[in-house]
């Protein structure tokens, strides 16, 4: 994944390249760098700040580049000092970004109603245009209702629907209300809970992490949840009696933007709503925590990938969600019953946190979990069985006999069966 930031270097006050390089290269992007011009600040607030234009260096720049046949599967271009930057940038695309590549732009313009300094209407024309070669923009409310005409304070519905003539995907940013911040994009509407204070660069945090999770090849809502929900825990984490001015203190969210790239925060939340579901069952609480655990050990010995370990800790959660609507319906939680009734269940559980691939995949490995001649080659069901018995083995009392022929016949990966053979058969 290599991404090209476009973006100015404002030395002090956390903004732009800033922000970008290390939330990208954070996100395990490549990430090249073009800065549209070096300030001592950036321009929001702070008196007799120096700009140096690089324009005239650009050209040279991306003759150099051409020499190299550099290519980018997204190039994201943020605060522009120009017209001619924007004439510049459109060219960087034509050349510089892959056919199937994503081009994202930031068309930064201003905040709460006005637009930065140095920066008019022409300009705004300019922007406008270069909206129009973008796959995504994401201007926030006062830039969207330049970019649109429409007044400041129109419906961000609104904003979307104009927007949308001149971009395919576009997301508005900062639809505050009193309690919330929402995003609105072309499938739905994140709202979080307002964090207290406006710092500078939250705009550049938030695409920098959609910019990170489009090159991650992430669907816009994913992008928009993920980029939503960093940019704001970055805003809560900045104490409120800091400086406005020196930005938010994005760098003590990174580790919650891992968190959220990886699974772990959804991984979570899933945790709690089955420990929720099974109420006052703490023996069933108890099995799904070791089995998870299990689970963990043998995703870490197997050096499953990050996609795959998510599956199987989720499986791992929810693979007896079945159990409580089996007794309720037959008085009897035998392995069929489980496999018929948990489907539905973790389906109703996972139902706004996993797009329905994954909810699927997952409910195909609850549905066969004792239905051990039918795990063929779905590895995370195996890993799943492993786990399960490493637990049952000693919860259930299977004698050493059983398990010596389960080894055979059932467990495949080499920690599943080096554990098996370590807690039980020596
Ligand atoms: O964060 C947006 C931004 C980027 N770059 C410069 C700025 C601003 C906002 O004021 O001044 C130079």
């Amino acid at each position: 994944m290599r991404v090209l930031a476009i973006n100015d270097i404002s030395c002090v006050g956390r903004c732009s390249l800033g922000i970008a390089v290390p939330v990208l290269s954070a996100c395990g992007c490549v990430c090249d760098l073009l800065p549209t011009a070096v300030l001592s600040t950036h321009t929001g607030g702070f008196e007799g700040f120096t700009f140096l234009d690089l324009t005239d260096e650009i050209p040279k720049i991306t003759a150099h580049w051409k020499t190299l046949s550099i290519s980018y599967d997204v190039i994201y271009s943020g605060y522009l000092g120009s017209k001619r930057q924007v004439e510049l940038v459109k060219a960087i695309r034509r050349d510089f970004l892959k056919p199937n590549g994503k081009f994202v732009v930031d068309p930064v313009l201003g905040d709460h109603g006005k637009l930065y300094t140095n920066f008019d209407e022409s300009f705004v024309d300019a922007m406008r245009e270069l909206c129009k070669e973008a796959d995504h923009i994401l201007p926030n409310v006062t830039e969207a209702s330049y970019l649109t005409a429409l007044p400041y304070g129109a419906p961000p519905e609104r904003l979307l629907e104009e927007l949308k003539k001149l971009c395919p995907s576009p997301i508005v940013t900062s639809a505050d209300t009193e309690s919330e911040t929402r995003t609105f994009y072309p499938g739905g509407v994140l709202s979080l809970p307002l964090a207290p204070g406006i710092y500078h660069g939250t705009g550049d945090a938030f695409a920098s992490a959609f910019t990170a999770c489009i090159a991650r090849g992430l669907p816009v809502s994913d992008c928009v949840s993920v980029a939503g929900r960093f940019s704001t825990r970055a805003v809560s984490l900045t104490p409120l009696e800091a400086d406005k001015r020196y930005g938010i203190e994005f760098e003590a969210a990174i580790p919650y933007l891992l968190e959220l790239l990886s699974g772990k925060e959804t991984l979570r939340k899933i945790r709690a709503r089955a420990i929720d579901y099974f109420g006052s069952d703490v023996s069933r609480i108890h099995h799904m925590l070791k089995v998870l655990g299990f689970a963990q050990l043998i995703a870490e010995g197997e050096k499953l990938s990050e996609r795959e370990s998510f599956l199987l800790s989720a499986c791992a959660i929810l693979h007896d969600i079945g159990i409580p609507e089996s007794e309720k319906k037959y008085g009897n939680a035998n392995g069929k019953n489980q496999e018929k009734e948990g489907p539905p269940v973790a389906r109703a559980l996972l139902s706004d946190l996993t797009d329905e691939e994954t909810t699927e995949r997952i409910c195909r490995v609850v549905s066969l979990h004792h239905s051990y001649s039918k795990i063929g080659g779905d590895k995370i069901l195996q890993m799943l069985v492993e786990a399960d018995m490493l637990v049952n083995a000693r919860d259930e009392e299977i004698p050493r006999e059983s398990l010596a022929l389960f080894k055979e016949r059932v467990f495949r990966t080499e920690s599943g069966k080096k554990y098996l053979e370590k807690l039980y058969l020596v």
